[in-house]
């Protein structure tokens, strides 16, 4: 709702006396705006689920950039094993229904731009100033979330440093504004306190409040629907808007880097391929695809759960990583960097914590639905295992690399 006429104006105070009358001209006139739906409730009623939306997905959020970048203090087990589907999941589909809701809730509020005197006080010009972080902070997380969903990157930073840095800039901004508002939130979803909004002639009355906050919610429906799909099977055959479908790839799996733009067809195809055990070990091992196949006794059923909200689950057979350890004299407890055949690029390495390297459902795998790997799913030999992002799924593996106790290399 504008801020009622002639407040601060007339009264002088703070720093609304700065303001010159004669200055409130085309959207700052008093009355400006005549649609009711730009009221407090509308907002309010947008805002609870905007707060729920951006909560659920910055605590997913920072649960994807710890399980990527963990520091010391965290550790992601290896169980439940769909664990950072759901979340990542989650992550995603609560990013593409906030979009409707914040673009609704822009709407409904944006005559406030137009508050006259644009800031009564000092207290008011910090709050709106906040309001541009919180607009441009959530404007900014949406745009490059999909952005990265759908591959096209039209800006010079690293993704997720951007996207983690806007996410705690944006939730910062959200807290002083959910403290700013908790009042007024609270008294316009009262029920007794509900400014009924007046009625009009039938030829004006273009949308109800409630038709406004249905069509927004529908919205948010829709496009979840549309594009859930790319993790709930169920609904794979409604995803018209997800980038990826579930069951679309070789092997019926999609594919996220190909050999080709890996850089691996010639090495990966190489019939001399030997597997390497090496580092903090007893015996290095150096092991050829025949080698691996006769040792591939076991068969688990695991997702890859891709950081941009696809996941899609597949029957995978291949060699325990806890087996190779055991063969190679490995300590207990030992950390592992897993690399690739891949000679460049961010995601050619990922590194096994104790407790993944040490679950006996964490395999290179070698066969997938049975038939040997497709070289875009990482033939000859590919990690898998339970609760791990995609990207922390290398393909193409080479080497798995032993690291030693506490202090060692
Ligand atoms: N060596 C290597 N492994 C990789 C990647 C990569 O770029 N290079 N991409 C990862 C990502 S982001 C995902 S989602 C999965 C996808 O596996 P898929 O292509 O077999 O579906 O592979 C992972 N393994
Ligand atoms: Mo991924």
């Amino acid at each position: 709702m504008v801020r009622p006429a002639g407040r601060g104006l007339v009264a002088g105070g703070g720093l609304g006396r700065w303001w010159p009358a004669r200055l409130r001209l085309g959207p700052w006139r008093e009355n400006a705006f005549c649609s009711p739906l730009h009221d407090e409730r509308t907002a309010a009623v947008l805002g609870v689920a905007l707060g729920v939306a951006f909560s659920v997905c910055f605590a997913t959020g920072i649960i994807s950039h710890l399980v990527q970048h963990p520091p010391g203090w965290f550790t992601w087990p290896a169980r439940p094993a769909g664990l950072f589907r759901i979340t990542q999941g989650l992550h995603v589909a609560t990013g593409i229904a906030a979009i409707p809701l914040l673009l609704v809730k822009l709407w409904v509020v944006y005559p406030k731009l137009f508050t006259w005197p644009p800031a009564s006080d000092v207290a008011h010009a910090v709050e709106r100033a906040g309001l541009l972080v919180l607009v441009g902070g959530a404007v900014f997380l949406l745009f490059t979330g999909v952005a990265n969903i759908a591959l096209w990157y039209p800006w010079g930073f690293f993704f997720p440093a951007g996207h983690y840095w806007g996410a705690w800039i944006t939730g910062g901004a959200i807290v002083a504004h959910v403290g700013a508002k908790l009042a007024v939130t609270r008294r316009s979803l009262r029920r007794s306190a509900w400014t009924p909004i007046p009625a009009v002639p039938a030829a004006d009355a273009a949308l109800s409040r409630r038709g406004l906050l249905t069509s927004a919610f529908a919205a948010a429906g829709v496009l979840t629907l549309a594009t859930a799909g790319q993790t709930l099977a169920p609904l794979r055959h409604l995803s018209v808007l997800a980038p990826r479908r579930p069951d679309r790839g070789p092997q019926g799996l999609p594919v996220n880097k190909s050999a080709m733009a890996a850089g691996v067809i010639a090495p990966a195809s190489d019939p001399g391929f030997r597997l390497r055990v090496t580092g903090a070990v007893a015996t290095p091992l150096s092991l050829s695809r025949a080698d691996l196949e006769a040792m591939a006794r076991r068969e688990v059923t695991l997702p890859i759960a891709c950081v941009e909200g696809w996941s899609a689950e597949a029957r995978w057979r291949g060699v325990p990583v806890r087996d190779l350890l055991r063969a190679a004299g490995a300590p207990d407890g030992a950390e592992v960097d897993v690399e690739s055949l891949q000679p460049r690029g961010r995601y050619r390495r990922s590194a096994l914590s104790p407790a993944h390297a040490g679950d006996g459902d964490t395999l290179l795998a070698l066969f997938l639905d049975g038939e040997p790997l497709h070289l875009d799913h990482g033939f000859p030999v590919r990690l898998i295992g339970p609760n791990r992002p995609g990207v922390l799924q290398t393909k193409w593996v080479s080497e798995l690399r032993v690291r030693g106790g506490k202090g060692a290399p």
